[in-house]
This record gives structure tokens, sequence and C-alpha cells, in this order.
């Protein structure tokens, strides 16, 4: 190898190194000052969320799905790596344009931490910290360390240090690694897992209807009537979750009312509790989709906490805010008109697992998660939709969304070989708040034919229908549609997610051998 090659190699792996020492100095800061959303990838992976613009983010959500929180981590990742590499290249020839690519880096992360919701001036402490110590790693790495050697006979030549360099770069290694490993483990202790194994919840006062007897039908691949914690569709905005102690947790209820109204997490767990089977679904959810999943959930009623707090006339909105500055805003009508509307602090038996909003989070019947479902929750403002605008409202999406009815194949799948023969077409229908009445099907655009419905707790859940189909050789197109309470048939009419929910038949298409 020429000494260019080596030259550059040599600046790429003091960029590379610098770049690791940034990122685990300001890991280690960010367990003092400003925690893990102030640490520079996480903060301007939560800026590049906010200013992402909402049909990329859809994009998103549709294809990696629960990943995409990974996938936006990741990429950043490698953009960072990559720069940092060019940088380090750089400043072998110009040390000042190096130090000051750096400099960039530190300014964007600070930046982006401070004007997080939840920024507060000590957010910009980590990328500051970061890039100070990136910069003097850098300047030590690529430093000139070529000395003169004068022989005896009075000639001269040069050699470098390598042996300092070697040095150098180890410890610079080790720095990054220590502090950034030492950060994660610091930043760990502001877990609440622990705090939320010991939640006690209270016992309802009005216990939900039992779920009947065949509300599941039983087939290999049937999606399951009670959806499991662990498999419950996640969608937010939020890169790291938030953690905040029951200890901590306050509501606030304030604006156009009689008086404020102030909880703590005890007082929320005195109130009478409602446990309710209620099907969430998102806004995201394709005809076909997985965004939909139905639990248990156990919570106050959000009717009598505004009762108490007096709402005065002339408000329609209650604009609810998440501890990570995430809003939603939700018809005051849908909360008061009688549906159980709650402030829930128990999912399937357990406390709210993280991801799904603990300590407390909304759930309001028949409507999207983006206009009821807020996630730790902290903040209730009695308001107007002339007044305030949400986080997905602001972005063409509706101020009014009331889930639309769908239904789904969910066996045979799509694409699947079945034998000829009694076939079980099965799958799940939704019109949360209105019910499900009729769920048809149709094989190659023939007849339509009435599925048989399973039986459902109330009008709040998911329903499950089966039909059986004598399938005879050949590909087959399988098509469903339901009809909700209201005798309204969900439209054939494929609509995209923008801006209230997406339409149109579900089908699969099947072998049959
Ligand atoms: N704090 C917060 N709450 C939120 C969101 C969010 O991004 N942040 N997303 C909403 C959306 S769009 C949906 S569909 C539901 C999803 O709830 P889940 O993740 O528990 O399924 O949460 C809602 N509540
Ligand atoms: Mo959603």
């Amino acid at each position: 190898m020429n000494a260019k090659w080596i030259g550059l190699l040599a600046g790429a792996a003091a960029g590379a190194v610098a770049g690791g020492v940034a990122l685990g100095v300001a890991e280690l800061f960010a367990a003092f000052a400003g925690g893990a959303q102030a640490s520079p990838l996480i903060a301007v992976g939560s800026a590049g969320i906010t200013l992402t613009p909402e049909w990329l983010k859809e994009f998103a959500i549709r294809h990696f799905g629960t990943n995409d929180k990974l996938v936006l981590l990741m990429s950043l990742g490698v953009g960072i790596g990559i720069l940092a590499l060019v940088i380090g290249i750089v400043a072998k020839r110009y040390l000042k344009v190096g130090l000051a690519g750096f400099a960039a880096f530190g300014v964007i992360g600070a930046v982006a931490a401070v004007t997080r919701p939840t920024g507060g001036w000590t957010t910009v402490i980590p990328s500051i910290a970061g890039c100070l110590a990136g910069m003097v790693a850098l300047f030590l790495l690529v430093r000139d360390r070529s000395y003169v050697i004068t022989s005896e006979n009075g000639e001269t030549s040069t050699d470098t240090d390598r042996r300092s360099l070697l040095v150098t770069g180890a410890g610079a290694v080790a720095v990054g690694g220590v502090s950034g490993l030492g950060g994660e483990l610091l930043l760990k202790r502001d877990n609440v897992d622990s705090a939320r194994k010991a939640v006690r919840l209270p016992r309802a006062a009005s216990l939900a209807k039992p779920v009947p007897k065949g509300a599941q039908i039983r087939l290999p691949g049937m999606t399951p009537f009670v959806t499991p914690n662990k498999d419950f569709y996640r969608v937010d905005t939020a890169l790291t979750l938030p953690q905040i102690s029951p200890r901590d947790w306050r509501l606030r209820i304030h604006g156009m009312v009689d008086h404020v109204v102030e909880l703590s997490f005890d007082d929320l767990l005195k109130r009478p509790m409602l446990e309710r089977d209620i099907t969430l679904s998102c806004v995201s959810n394709q005809v076909g989709g997985r965004y939909a999943g139905n639990a248990r959930w156990l919570g106050a009623s959000l009717a009598d906490l505004l009762r108490q707090a007096g709402v005065r006339s002339g408000a329609d909105q209650i604009l609810s805010r998440s501890s990570d500055g995430f809003t939603i805003s939700t018809p005051i009508e849908t909360i008061m008109d009688g549906r159980d509307a709650l402030l829930a602090v128990g999912m399937n038996g357990e406390a709210l697992p993280v991801a799904h909003g603990f300590p407390a989070r909304m759930i309001v019947p028949e409507l999207y998660g983006y206009v009821s479902a807020t996630k730790w929750v902290v903040d209730l403002k009695v308001t107007r939709f002339a007044t305030d605008k949400a986080y997905w409202t602001k972005r063409r999406y509706a101020d009014h969304a009331p889930i639309k009815t769908l239904s789904r194949i969910d066996v045979p799948q799509s694409f699947a070989r079945v034998k000829a023969g009694r076939v079980p077409v099965a799958g799940t229908a939704w019109a949360q708040h209105r019910g499900i009445d009729l769920v048809e099907v149709r094989i190659d655009n023939g007849p339509w034919r009435r599925a048989e419905l399973a039986p459902v707790p109330g009008l709040d859940t998911w329903r499950q229908w089966v039909l059986e189909w004598d399938a005879t050789p050949g590909s087959h197109r399988l098509e469903v549609r339901a009809t909700d309470g209201t005798g309204a048939v969900q439209p054939s009419k494929r609509v995209p997610v923008i801006p209230d929910g997406a339409t149109g038949w579900h089908s699969v298409v099947v072998t049959v051998i």
C-alpha cells in the first residue's frame, strides 16, 4: 500500500474513532443532563420524526411497521458513520475543516435536543460535551507525529511515531466505549420497569361483560380475540419510551373549566374503575392490515373527570398532551355521550406496558388512536377546535375520525395453497361502538354469501366470522365486506389513509389443489 492510501485510511480511522468518542461521551453526559432524549442520535432522530413529511411517515409506518424507529436510528447511525470517515480524511489535510465538521454536528445535536417539546436548556449539554470530546480526539489522532532523525554522518530523515499514535487511538477507543456503555447503564436507572411491576391495580367497580364462549373462532392462523399485550401493535412518535414514575405522574385538567383539577396516580387509582373490552385501531391501518388490537382495559371514567372540572359552554375539544409533548384532539361530545371513554391504567390484567402508555393513557371507543388514545398522558386542556390543533391534525389528518368499518380475511392467508373440499374462510371485522351486524364473502365475483358471526361481549370490540366454502381446484379470489350496526355497508371504494382512514374490500387469492 502506498503512502497516500495509508494516509486516507488513517484519516478515516481517526474520524471513526473520534466520532465514537463524541457519541460515547454524549451518552455519558445524557445520563446526568437531559436524559436519553438529549443524547444526540435520539434528539436528531426525534426532530427528524417531527420534521418528516406525513407521506414519508406514512410510508415508514406501512413498510417498516413497528420497526420504523429501528430503521430510522440505523440509517442515522450509518449516515453519521460515513460523515465521520469523510471528516477524518479531510482533517488529515485541513485540521480546522475537520474540527468545524465536528462542531457542526454538536450544534445540530444541541439544537435538535433543545427544540424538542421536553427540551430544557440542559439538554444541549450532551451534544456539546460529546462534540468537544470528539474534537479533542480528532486533533490528537491526526496531528503530525513525524520527527527528524539525524544520523551520525549528518544526514537527516523523518519518521513517524507510530507507537504514540497507537496509544492515543487505543485510549480514544477506550474512552468512547467506556463512556458510551457507562452512559447506557446509568440511563437504565431511569427505567420504570420495577415501579410498574409494583403497581397494584384496584378491583374494578364495574366489571367487563364476560367474553361469550365462541367469540374466539378456533382455527389455525386465526387472530386471537384478545390481543396479548406483547403482540399489541404499537404506533407512536417516541424514539425512546417515556419513563414516568407513578410517584411523579400528575394529570392536570385545565382550560375552559370551572375548576382546575390535579390528579396523582394514587388519586386516579382511588376513582371507581371500569373494566371494558375495547378494540383500538390506527388510522394508518391499510385494508387487510394489522394495526388493530383488542384488550381488556381498566380505567377511570373520563366523563366523570371532566364533570368534576366543569366544562364551560363553548368548549368542544379536549387537547390531551403526553409527557413527551405529543398532542391529540378529541371531540368532548364523544367523551360525554355515555360511551366508556377511559383514563386507563390497566391492560389485560396488568399495569399498562410502558410502550402502551404507562402509567396512564386515554381510550375512547370508536375513535382512531390519533384522535383519542394518548399514551403517557399528563395534561388535558378543555378548549375549542377553532383554537387548538393537535400533532396529526396539524398534518392534514381530520379533526373528526370515527373508525371506519373494516373486515379482514385471516384464514386462509393470501397465496395459501389449500386442498379441495370444505375450507373454512374466517376473519375479523370491526366497526367499534356501532357493532358488526353482517359479514359477507364472495368468491370469484359470485353472489355475496352471509358468514356466520361469532358472539361478542358488546359493540366496542371487533367480531370474528366464518364461512364454509366448497373449494374447487384452481385459483380463486375471496372477498369480504361488513355491515355495521347502523346498516351502513363497508364501501368498496379504496381511499387512502389520509385524511381519515382507509376503506375498501379486503381480498385474498388462494390456490386450491
Ligand atoms: N403519546 C403518544 N400517544 C399516542 C401516539 C403517539 O405518537 N404518542 N400515537 C397514537 C396513535 S396514532 C395510535 S394508533 C395509538 C396506538 O396505541 P398503541 O401503540 O398502544 O397501540 O396511540 C396513540 N397515542
Ligand atoms: Mo394511529
